[in-house]
């Protein structure tokens, strides 16, 4: 089966009782603190993060919460409410290659955490557990959620003194080399710097970013996701292949990556390159564009105004990143059916969720919708849900720990 299993949206303070509960039944004792983490859609630049280019994601109103107990004898445990096992390992023993299955992810965290700098010869040792309503394999980023909740909780317990774009980078780095996945910076910066009601703009070269209120109660817009629940993984296939002719096209072409190209440079990249490596720096080039039109666009006339660049950004991953699936090509469809201003698939691609920006009267007929053109096509039915742009990750008021601990630094 590779179908998600598409929990129900629990709330934070659900998550925080099923996280304290699962890590007294896990340890047989109690929790001293909580950390929460979001999920994150990207509203527009896709694969663009590891061109050193644009992206503009948001946080959403989905999160991993974590428990925790710090320990003294430096083991660090992990588990969750989605294994039976509880993972046990010494800090000593900790390396991108020790860390396997789903523990690579908090586990190569904590790893990263030293190869950027944390002395971790120093640090206590940890039990943690871990529950979420973030879909996994959906597009939303349940992957750096869990590694961004581990680092905000790390950081503060073991007094690291990271600031949020360090652990974005100690994330990825986790991702890259401890999990395998060739994945960008965007997921992590999303799910640790975003705001509420608003989007991140991300220079993911160097790593400046701005947040852009997005304004969608003004004009009465929401955002509606579609899950296809057709699952796609990272550390295989489709997503290497693309960066992998990203890095290929720059390389032909002369420069360090693509986001040093422009439009003018497309009849030379036309000359240059096979048509497949063409296509693939194209939309590069062109999404880099459509994120930085999308935000001028925005600010200029509100949220109700950028259907374009969504629809267009949507065609540029079906027809020339070639990206999409024949789900989320039909669920876009249907978004525009519907009256949506726009819609795009979001994230990796190669399955997961697209996005429709659409006024709020509209939602629920789009999720029937959804439902109809799905059952239709013969597809698995889709979950369809709204998603509100949300605060980054946090630490959450638990005990004592809630009145003397400051606010996490962003
Ligand atoms: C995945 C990756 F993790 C991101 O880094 C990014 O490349 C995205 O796919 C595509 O925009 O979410």
């Amino acid at each position: 089966d590779t179908t998600t299993s598409a929990p129900a949206p629990k709330g934070l303070d659900e998550l925080d009782s099923a996280a304290v509960r699962g890590f007294a039944a896990a340890y047989g004792e109690a929790p001293t603190s909580l950390w929460a983490a979001p999920g994150r859609v990207n509203f527009i630049g896709e694969h663009t993060d590891y061109n050193d280019g644009f992206v503009l994601p948001f946080a959403i109103d989905r999160h991993t919460v974590m428990a925790a107990r710090v320990r003294d004898d430096r083991l660090v445990r992990v588990s969750s409410s989605f294994t039976d096992e509880i993972v046990e390992i010494s800090i000593d023993d900790l390396s991108a290659e020790s860390v396997s299955g789903w523990s690579a992810y908090p586990l190569g965290v904590i790893w990263a955490a030293g190869v950027q700098g944390a002395d971790l010869a120093r640090v206590p040792g940890l039990d943690l557990y871990v529950v979420s309503d973030i879909p996994v394999g959906a597009g939303l980023s349940s992957s750096a959620a869990l590694e961004s909740v581990v680092g905000i909780a790390i950081d503060e317990l073991w007094g690291l003194g990271f600031d949020r774009r360090t652990l974005a980078v100690i994330g990825r780095r986790a991702e890259n080399e401890a999990v395998g996945a060739p994945t960008g910076i965007m997921d992590q910066s999303a799910v640790l710097l975003g705001r509420l009601d608003s989007a991140v703009l991300i220079d993911c070269r160097s790593l400046e970013t701005r947040v852009v209120p997005l304004g969608l109660d003004d004009e009465e817009l929401v955002i509606v996701v579609t899950d296809t629940r057709v699952e796609h993984e990272h550390a295989t296939g489709g997503y290497a292949a693309r960066r992998a002719s990203c890095e290929l096209g720059a390389r032909t072409l002369g420069v360090p990556s693509l986001r040093d190209l422009g439009p003018d440079d497309l009849g030379r990249a036309e000359e240059l390159l096979d048509d497949e490596t063409f296509r693939r720096v194209r939309h590069i080039i062109t999404e880099n564009e459509r994120v930085l039109d999308l935000v001028r666009t925005l600010e200029k006339h509100g949220a109700g105004a950028v259907g374009a660049q969504l629809d267009a950004s949507h065609t540029s991953m079906r027809d020339d990143f070639e990206i999409s699936v024949p789900e989320l090509d039909l669920s876009v469809e249907v978004a525009r059916r519907v009256g949506a201003i726009g819609s795009r698939m979001t994230g990796g691609g190669f399955g997961g969720s697209s996005i429709a920006l659409i006024h709020r009267s509209k939602a629920e007929a789009l999720a029937e919708a959804q439902r109809a053109a799905f059952a239709e096509a013969g597809y698995r039915e889709p979950v369809v849900f709204t998603v509100v742009p949300s605060e980054g990750a946090v630490r959450r008021p638990f005990g004592e720990a809630s009145v003397t601990d400051p606010a996490i630094e962003r």
